[in-house]
């Protein structure tokens, strides 16, 4: 398989070495590393994306907008093959080839609060070069992916389905986000009263989807675009706070390590408003703390939802490992939760500066 996608794009096998390279809980990534020049391969998964095309499309759009508007601006868009194709298909699969960064790291956590703030940035920047971009030449790669009224529904229905041993085994877990659907209602009325703009969201905000200088830590660009749709800010900024603010990220076990540490709320807000301070509006803005609960209550809902569906969509290693995740981000959301008196303040004192 290899050997052919290679050969499309010129490139020659036996000079090359492949490895599986990253952490992404989708898609099939190899680091395919030359003499000269490094790539990286990626399958795209199928059951999560079932019109990969519109993926490859949106990115063209993309890039299209970016060539004429922001010229430097590093967008890691696919390379075309020596059929001018940014997409191949191989055996049904879908694969495409991106430079590979040189000098670049992505980390699965967050140490320093530099490097929040240098992610948060890159988000930002991503967001406020394509502030102009009209979201109707955008398809959608995933529908309804971020809706969370779509996600309770599928939660509830992964309920009446679940076989029963998993259902004893998430009982506490079912009740407790049960019980913080004020969440999903709130968002169901920013929604209707058009609290939000519909902007260019990347939709996966995490911290191994930006790439960080591997000497100086500063931040290089942002990564894994499939996701890239129209969407809402607090997507983006929600999805930071669920990936930066604590430590331990969601596949550890020992949830008292899970802690929101409010100084990386600070980076955060730092890093993303001081390229999307002037872009927001009043309205998006007084959302930012609730972004955080959105997309941790979002999380903690999928990986229960999988869990009761016998985990048919994340990559799972172990038998309750959906089930790990659901509990982990459970203890996330009230870590943030304890926490949101202070965030207020940080926001409050800060948003006349910037
Ligand atoms: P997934 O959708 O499965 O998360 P990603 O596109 O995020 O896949 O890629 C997986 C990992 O590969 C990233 O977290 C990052 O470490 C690395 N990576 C992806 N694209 C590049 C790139 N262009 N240059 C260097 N590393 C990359
Ligand atoms: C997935 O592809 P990856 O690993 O960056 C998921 C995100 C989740 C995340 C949780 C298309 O992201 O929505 O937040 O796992 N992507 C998709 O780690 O579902
Ligand atoms: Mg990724």
């Amino acid at each position: 398989m290899f050997q052919e996608i290679l050969a499309s794009y010129g490139l020659q096998f036996d000079d090359y070495k492949i490895e599986l390279h990253g952490s992404g809980l989708i898609n099939y990534t190899w680091k395919i590393s030359g003499i000269e020049n490094d790539y990286l391969l990626q399958k795209i998964n199928t059951n999560v994306f079932k019109e990969p095309t519109h993926i490859d499309e949106n990115l063209l759009e993309l890039r299209k907008f970016l060539d004429q508007h922001a010229p430097d601006y590093l967008f890691v868009s696919p390379l075309p093959n020596l059929k001018n194709e940014t997409m191949v298909i191989f055996n049904e699969g879908y694969y495409r080839i991106f430079p590979f960064i040189k000098n670049s790291k992505s980390a699965d956590y967050v140490k320093y609060a530099d490097e929040a703030y240098q992610a948060a940035k890159q988000f930002g920047q991503f967001a406020k070069e394509l502030d102009a971009f009209n979201t109707n030449k955008l398809k959608y790669t995933l529908v309804d992916f971020h809706n969370l009224s779509l996600r309770v529904k599928q939660f509830k229905s992964a309920l009446e389905n679940a076989n029963p041993d998993r259902l004893h085994q998430a009982a506490a877990e079912i009740d407790e986000l049960t019980n913080l659907d004020y969440i999903a209602t709130k968002y169901q009325e920013l929604i209707q009263n058009g609290k939000l703009k519909e902007r260019v969201v990347h939709h996966d905000t995490k911290i191994n989807n930006v790439l960080l200088h591997d000497q100086t830590g500063e931040g290089i660009c942002v990564i894994d675009l499939d996701t890239v749709m129209p969407g809402y800010y607090i997507s983006d900024v929600g999805d930071m706070m669920r990936t930066y603010l604590s430590e331990a990220n969601e596949e550890e076990k020992d949830f008292t390590k899970v802690v929101v540490r409010e100084e990386m709320f600070f980076a955060i807000y730092r890093g993303y408003m001081e390229e999307m301070g002037e872009a927001l509006s009043a309205s998006e803005k007084e959302q930012f703390i609730f972004s955080g609960k959105f997309m941790i209550y979002m999380q903690a809902l999928r990986f229960l939802t999988d869990f009761l569906n016998d985990d048919i969509y994340y990559h799972t290693a172990y038998a309750e490992h959906n089930l790990v995740r659901a509990k982990n981000q459970i203890q996330l959301l009230k870590s943030y939760l304890s926490s949101e008196q202070v965030f207020e303040k940080i926001f409050q004192e800060n948003s006349i500066v910037i």
